[in-house]
């Protein structure tokens, strides 16, 4: 439960608002302190691969994973530690796939950010770039099938993920399905090293949601308040069977691509505009000035955060990696990664 310190006047819905931004907020901390974690020990030579952040995107990824509930879809991207957190994932999840360990999820099969817990909703991301809103819409139908409605699929997508054929496919299925789909968009203005007016010719991407038959929504990136509302109402709407759902938040990437690119393609004065500030910095603003929580109160969050990050790591550091004499190895579309059903131990693949 949150140790919070809310104002006397902080009542009713309005408390029930400030709770929730409290929240968000110290999963964003935990999200920005757990990727810093790897930064560093990315540059010590102790990661092999990538690492890729979510540094500026945590506003928006923590109110997609705030906003589902559980027996909903979350296909999270490369930039989503704040909404994996939010929709329950453990640190040690992240931790041990970084590290390989074969405690972990993927069984240190993968190196990064291809991690998930399918039978909980939690997809294992294929791609960045676009892949996913297809998986989401496959198990929306499937469960649509079944009988087993309800439940909305939320699929986050980058500004370039949206300039490919997957995404135009599945947005378009979506679309003629009705189905109970939100795609969230973070237009970090870049795709890789490309800037948007490469990237598309319409004046935002929100424009497309017409042509798709989606219902479009626009939020601040660097705003939890309104990432919160937009989303949720996003989410709610595609429960109450109105159909799919296409936010586009505007916000700035604050780090490369991945940690090997040092983004130099995005210019001082673009990173120091206003309407590019950070957005857990903002958050933090907010919480002070309507004295939601003190300053001591955050100090002990952040230090909670780097102790929980800590410990994560020196365990992962003492687990086993796959030894490749004796792994029995398995594709990964194997009953052991279904959506439903008991974990059957691993096995021998079977071809
Ligand atoms: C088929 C393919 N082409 C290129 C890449 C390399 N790549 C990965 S993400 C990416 C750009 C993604 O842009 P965007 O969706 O805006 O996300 P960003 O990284 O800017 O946050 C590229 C070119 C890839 N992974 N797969």
């Amino acid at each position: 439960m949150l140790q919070t310190v809310l104002s006397p006047g902080a009542v009713g819905e309005s408390r029930a608002q400030a709770e929730l931004f409290l929240q968000a907020y110290r999963l964003m901390l935990q999200a920005r302190v757990l990727d810093d974690k790897f930064a560093s020990i990315y540059r010590a030579g102790k990661i092999h691969g990538g690492v890729f952040l979510g540094r500026g995107q945590e506003a928006l990824s923590v109110a997609s994973g705030l906003a589902l509930r559980t027996g909903d879809i979350f296909a999270p991207c490369i930039r989503d530690q704040a909404g994996r957190l939010a929709f329950g994932e453990p640190i040690l999840d992240a931790v041990r796939t970084y590290f390989g360990s074969t405690l972990g999820p993927m069984r240190g099969r993968d190196g990064n950010i291809h991690r998930g817990r399918p039978k909980e909703g939690l997809l294992a991301m294929i791609s960045h770039l676009g892949a996913m809103i297809s998986v989401v819409n496959g198990m929306l139908l499937s469960r649509r099938m079944q009988k087993r409605e309800g439940s909305v699929g939320l699929a986050c997508i980058g500004d370039g993920g949206m300039s490919t054929g997957a995404a135009h496919e599945a947005l378009n299925q979506a679309g003629v399905e009705k189905l109970p789909l939100v795609v969230v968009v973070a237009d970090n203005q870049f795709a890789y090293s490309t800037p948007t007016e490469r990237q598309f010719a319409c004046e935002t991407l929100v424009d497309r949601a017409d042509a798709y038959g989606l219902t479009g929504h626009s939020a601040d990136g660097t705003n939890l308040e309104d990432c919160l509302k937009v989303v949720g109402q996003a989410v709610e709407k595609a429960r109450a069977g109105k159909g799919p759902q296409l936010v586009v938040a505007k916000l700035l990437r604050l780090c490369g691509h991945g940690e090997h690119d040092d983004a130099n393609y995005i210019s001082a004065k673009l990173k120091n505009a206003p309407e590019h500030r950070d957005c857990l910095q903002v958050a933090e603003e907010r919480i002070l000035s309507e004295r939601w929580s003190t300053p001591d109160e955050l100090e002990r969050w952040r230090k909670d955060a780097q102790r929980k990050t800590d410990d994560a790591v020196s365990t992962v550091q003492r687990e086993p990696t796959p030894d490749p004499f004796a792994e029995k190895w398995q594709a990964l579309a194997t009953e052991n990664l279904s959506e439903a059903g008991e974990t059957p131990e691993p096995g021998p693949m079977d071809i």
